[in-house]
């Protein structure tokens, strides 16, 4: 043993955590080593030392490119599950800490781009395929635990499996454990909070999906809206339109015309204004039928007995972008095509109603009263993080810390699903304000892009480069607020040249602790974060 492995081991019993996690930053056993890892319910598949640049994930995500020992296996809880994940290690500068990735959609693969951030960023780093492979639903027919898997059973084991395998890689304890990721990766995340209040000091919650029966109701809603009547099918001319609209109506609202509007609760846009000339269509106008569906389309599904609301609907401020409403609502001129449409099509028809074939389910029958209520019973509690009572991570030994985030012209997950979550946990936790905190991205859509600024280091990809700056950087807040305790007022958002990093910066502008907003001090440029405010709103609660 050398003597800094002595000193390591010294550290972890006797000194403070901070100091250890300076120093305990080194292997202390070899990374092969670790095939022989005895693990509850676990197979070791993979322990090997990957040179940086050596490992080329699938698709198009690039080479990761630290240095790292790489650990995979597999996980069977029970005789039907098969969940693979993995866990990197930085073979130098290790940070102390565990930084998991989450999985978009229907997940199915690992998340090696998230891996390779977290470990640039120092952190060991890890993933899982959630039990299945490929992203879609063709797993779940005949398969209820793998559903289970899926739903909330892989994240909380391969949190567990991965912190097993990083203390003994380090022969040290972990200083503390974070995840971060968006849309379905949003929904585990407040999965792990709600269900398994110790497997994470700080959460990084982007755009979840937690309301997901409710959601994936509303993308077959809007597929009826756009499908089932003839002619109301909206072109992404018409959306452009409406986008212009929009924001002539709106834009000016906050004081500052930079085609964003920053709270579109406060913009009231009909979409009758558009509407076409009795009888006649146009590219940059609405028929009777269209305004009907983007009425329906920004109302959100309805109990057509009760008229309770089930869903929140969506904002049109950028409904022409290319990634907004042409991708993600509407899609090509056919039923299933849009993004909304694949997801809610097959979780009802191959989740829900358990078809055995792909394609067969019809979107039509989807009824928004008997049929709700039946998936409600059999999905929700598999799928649904919508518990409000936080008391348990709020209270864990040491105390956790939550930060979600949303764009407020998300097209895929309406941004007010997050507000009543929030606005549902505030008053089931009191003083929640020392330990959720919501920061809402105007003109950003689904997880990033869009008109508004839109990158704050909700991933690296997202931050700017190298900035590690709390002021700038999302999960450096959450950092910073779990291990100083000093708690994010605001995080100053960029909005770069095309959205390419490489062609400068456009704007800043600072994203507030919500209910508060971004205020125009009234000199400077607008272009400026430090020309803004984060002020509560006139009617908002005071806390
Ligand atoms: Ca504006």
């Amino acid at each position: 043993m050398t003597f800094d492995a002595i000193t390591i081991r010294a550290l972890a019993i006797f000194a403070s955590a901070s100091i250890a996690s300076a120093t305990a930053s080194a292997a202390s056993v070899s990374c092969e080593s670790l095939a022989t890892l005895a693990l509850t319910d676990t197979t070791i598949t993979i322990a090997a030392t990957v040179p940086a640049g050596t490992f080329d994930p699938p698709g198009p995500t690039p080479p990761v490119d630290t240095a790292a020992c790489r650990v995979a296996g597999s996980i069977k809880p029970t005789s039907d599950s098969n969940i693979q994940f993995e866990v990197w290690m930085p073979l130098s500068g290790w940070n102390g800490k565990f930084l998991s990735a989450g999985e978009g959609g229907y997940a199915g693969s690992i998340n090696y781009g998230g891996i390779a951030d977290a470990l640039r960023r120092g952190y060991a780093g890890g993933s899982t395929d959630t039990g299945h492979v490929g992203g879609t639903a063709d797993f779940a027919p005949g398969h209820p635990e793998k559903v289970v898997d899926f739903g909330w059973r892989a994240k909380h084991l391969q949190a567990a499996r991965s912190k097993d395998i990083i203390t003994a890689f380090y022969g040290a304890p972990i200083q503390h454990s974070y995840f971060s990721s968006c849309s379905n990766g949003g929904r585990q995340a407040l999965m792990e909070v709600q269900r398994f209040p110790e497997d994470y000091d700080g959460v990084l919650v982007g755009a979840p999906a937690n309301d997901w029966t409710h959601l994936f109701a509303g993308f077959v809603w809007n597929e009826q809206a756009l499908f089932e009547t003839t002619g109301a099918y909206v072109s992404a001319s018409k959306l452009a339109a409406v986008q212009a609209a929009t924001l002539a109506t709106c834009d000016a609202l906050d004081g500052v015309v930079d085609g964003v509007v920053e709270d579109p609760r406060k913009c009231s846009f009909d979409p009758a204004t558009l509407a076409c000339p009795a009888g006649t269509d146009g590219a940059s106008c609405l028929t009777p039928p269209q305004i009907t569906a983007v009425q329906k389309i920004m109302a959100g599904p309805s109990n057509p007995r009760t008229g309770a609301h089930i869903f929140p609907g969506y904002f049109t401020s950028a409904a022409g972008a290319p990634g907004s409403w042409p991708l993600w609502i509407t899609g090509p001129a056919v039923p299933g095509a849009s993004v909304q449409a694949f997801f809610g099509n097959a979780f009802f028809g191959r989740i829900v109603d358990e078809i055995p074939a792909p394609g067969v389910w019809d979107y039509t029958s989807l009824d928004f009263d008997a049929d709700i209520a039946f998936t409600d019973a059999k999905e929700a509690a598999t799928f649904n993080a919508t518990n409000p009572d936080l008391s348990a991570f709020r209270q864990r030994n040491r105390q956790g810390r939550i930060i979600m985030w949303h764009g407020w012209e998300d097209p895929a997950i309406s941004a007010l699903s997050s507000i009543n979550y929030f606005e549902q946990m505030a008053n089931a936790n009191p003083g929640n304000r020392s330990f959720f905190r919501l920061f809402m991205a105007p003109g950003m859509t689904h997880c990033g892009g869009g008109p508004g600024p839109n990158a704050f280091g909700q991933s690296l990809a997202q931050a700017r480069p190298l900035n590690h700056d709390p002021e700038n950087d999302i999960l450096s807040a959450l950092e910073r607020w779990v291990e100083q305790g000093v708690p994010p007022e605001r995080v100053v958002a960029v909005k770069y040249v095309n959205d390419n990093p490489a062609l400068g910066i456009l704007r800043t502008r600072p994203l507030c602790a919500y209910p508060k907003t971004a205020v125009y001090v009234g000199s400077g440029s607008t272009d400026d974060a430090a020309n803004f405010d984060c002020r509560q709103p006139n009617n908002g609660r005071n806390d």
